[in-house]
């Protein structure tokens, strides 16, 4: 395989592994912004970053379980209608270190970082497969367990060489309301190499790893794709099942996230000086789920204190899809005094009431995804 071609990237970005790249900004330059910069949004890649020279020629080839075959080029993609999109992206081995810290597990190391806001824009899949003659809300009947496949350009080990790939229930894939997108802008602009030049998807609500960057084919195919990265990998093992004892077969591909928060405010271990301290940080859910609560301790997890919440600065936050951005995380801040040193804990609570777990031993899995125990944090008070 060939980094030699890699974009350049921003200095401030933690390298968690250079070929493939992947890198998370500090978690301080999450809270900064509703929007993620998209310099410091996290990059995760597991093969080199493919080019795409000649955009004129670049299409994408729609097969499968469909009457006619179709290229898409560019131009056929920016003729239908264009929707922007908020959607927070979250790989499912954000928090990965810590997991590992309380028995070791798999896979590469991120801090809490993994996770990014952005604006996406594109064409919606519902609209592109009407294209091709499949209906939008396909009913059941018409759907019956079908997929759909998203294979990318670019090349990976774990695929022996082949292409990145995953797929999604052809019932998510055509419903408009999913939002989910063959996006082509990334906060206004031309979406980079690095996030998927020229045309990527974007599953709202879903785990990172079902949003294929470079995308060079679509196929309805009749059951889930049958890929390292949806057989093999980003599956949720109980905490009995090592790697001696696996069966892949046992558990389904994880599709939605679940509830998460984060502190961003301090770090891990933090020295302050004694007196009111403002603590930020980040909270979101899959499946479209808002956050309905925030909740923040300053001794351990005895007592809490609310936080107020917000996406756009001025607008106060309520999970109704009307007002805000239901794909979006929100960001919360929270104003206490910190008399000594303690630890700091935060907790979300979604819309559908589901709460983090308190401790991580309980959800750990040996590939250490889906970290969304009790954030926590030491801060070590001086004068
Ligand atoms: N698509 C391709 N083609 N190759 C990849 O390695 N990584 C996936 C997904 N799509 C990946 C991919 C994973 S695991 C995640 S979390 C997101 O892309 C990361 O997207 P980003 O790099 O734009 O943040
Ligand atoms: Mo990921």
């Amino acid at each position: 395989s060939d980094y030699s071609l890699e974009p350049p990237r921003h200095p401030c970005l933690q390298i968690n592994s250079k070929e493939p790249f992947n890198a998370e900004p500090p978690r301080s330059a999450l809270v900064s912004s509703y929007v993620t910069p998209v310099d410091l949004f996290y990059k995760r890649n597991h093969g080199p970053i493919p080019v795409v020279d000649d955009i004129e020629r670049y299409f994408v080839d729609i097969c499968g379980l469909i009457e006619t075959p179709k290229k898409l080029y560019m131009r056929d993609i920016r003729a239908l209608p264009k929707y922007n999109v908020t959607a927070t992206l979250q790989c499912a081995g954000n928090r990965r270190t810590a997991m590992s810290k309380t028995r070791k597990v798999r896979g590469v190391g991120w801090d809490v970082s993994a996770i990014g806001n952005a604006v996406w824009g594109g064409a919606k899949l519902a609209d592109i497969l009407e294209l091709i003659g499949i209906p939008k809300l396909a009913s059941s009947t018409e759907s019956s367990g079908k997929h759909v496949e998203f294979v990318s350009i670019d090349k990976c080990k774990e695929e022996n060489g082949g292409p990145y790939k995953a797929s999604i229930p052809l019932i998510q894939a055509t419903n408009p309301e999913a939002d989910v997108l063959l996006a082509y802008e990334m906060n206004g602009e031309t979406l980079n190499r690095d996030h998927g030049y020229p045309l990527r998807v974007i599953v709202p609500g879903v785990i990172g790893a079902r949003s294929v960057k470079w995308l060079d084919s679509i196929n309805i195919i009749a059951q889930e794709c049958q890929g390292f990265f949806m057989q093999k990998d980003y599956k949720m093992f109980p905490p009995s099942v090592d790697w001696d004892n696996i069966n892949w077969s046992t558990r389904r591909p994880q599709m939605d996230f679940p509830v998460q928060s984060v502190i961003c405010s301090l770090e891990d271990v933090q020295s302050i000086k004694p007196g009111k301290v403002t603590i930020s940080g980040y909270a979101a859910s899959g499946g479209g789920r808002g956050i309905e609560r925030v909740d923040v301790s300053i001794d351990s997890g005895k007592t809490w204190v609310e936080a107020s919440r917000f996406q756009k600065t001025g607008i106060p936050y309520i999970a109704d899809h009307i007002s805000s951005d239901k794909w979006a995380w929100v960001l919360f801040e929270v104003t206490v005094d910190i008399p000594k040193s303690t630890e700091i804990v935060a907790k979300a609570v979604d819309s559908a009431a589901n709460v983090q777990p308190e401790k991580v031993q309980d959800i750990w899995n040996l590939r250490g995804i889906l970290n969304t125990s009790w954030h926590r944090v030491h801060v070590l008070v001086g004068h």
